[in-house]
């Protein structure tokens, strides 16, 4: 039995264009959610010590859902960001039909919700939290760009944020992908959350 995840030992499974085609594994799942821009590869790249996802230039542009094998501990997917202001009406859902059909049949153990730690939640991004909220799945919500914002403004948000979602202190982080900042506290939240411990890496 495995006592420590690696995350630096994160393995590309792969890209698909059609959710449905993405292989099933016996590993717990979980999924990265976030609108587009939020930061989603950007700290999957800095949690795993790799340059696996692309940070886009172009916001919006991640349309394929991502694969990745993190220490054989579990398996994490990368999914489209929503709200990506030029996309057509159809893409401003929270997800697409086949994306959500994908998120109910394989119910992810553990969603990292993205949220900018700079503005004010976006309705799609209350959308999506109710949507985890009524779908009975389990969410860890994280502040993106944390660099970007004062120590004050952030503790405003954080309170704030708190209190909207009704949530103990320990359940909300800050993030910040540039500074390296919550990264180690990031990783002990999720390992923990399979029972395990983070290794320490870097
Ligand atoms: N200042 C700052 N910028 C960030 C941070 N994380 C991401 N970005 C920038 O935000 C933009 C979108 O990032 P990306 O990871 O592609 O977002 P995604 O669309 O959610 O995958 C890029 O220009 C990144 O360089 C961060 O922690 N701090
Ligand atoms: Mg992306």
């Amino acid at each position: 039995m495995k006592t420590h995840v690696n995350f630096r030992n994160t393995q590309f499974i792969g890209s698909f264009a059609d959710p449905n085609q993405v292989p099933t594994d016996d590993k717990p799942l979980i999924m990265i959610a976030g609108k587009s821009n939020v930061g989603k590869s950007s700290l999957l790249n800095v949690l795993t010590g790799q340059k696996h996802a692309r940070v886009s230039q172009t916001p919006g542009k991640t349309r394929l859902v991502l694969l990745f094998n993190v220490d054989d501990c579990f398996t994490l997917v990368d999914l489209p960001g929503y709200g990506y202001a030029r996309a057509g009406k159809k893409e401003q859902q929270v997800f697409s039909s086949r994306t959500e059909a994908f998120v109910m049949s394989r119910r992810p153990d553990l969603t990292l919700f993205l949220l900018d730690s700079r503005h004010e939640p976006t309705a799609l991004d209350l959308h999506m939290l109710s949507y985890l909220t009524e779908a009975g799945l389990l969410f860890l919500p994280i502040l993106t760009k944390a660099d970007k914002s004062s120590r004050q403004a952030m503790q405003q948000q954080l309170n704030r944020l708190r209190e909207m979602y009704r949530l103990q202190d320990s359940r909300l982080l800050a993030v910040s992908a540039e500074k390296r900042t919550g990264i180690r506290e990031l990783r002990d939240a999720i390992a923990a959350h399979f029972d395990l411990q983070a290794a320490v890496t870097d």
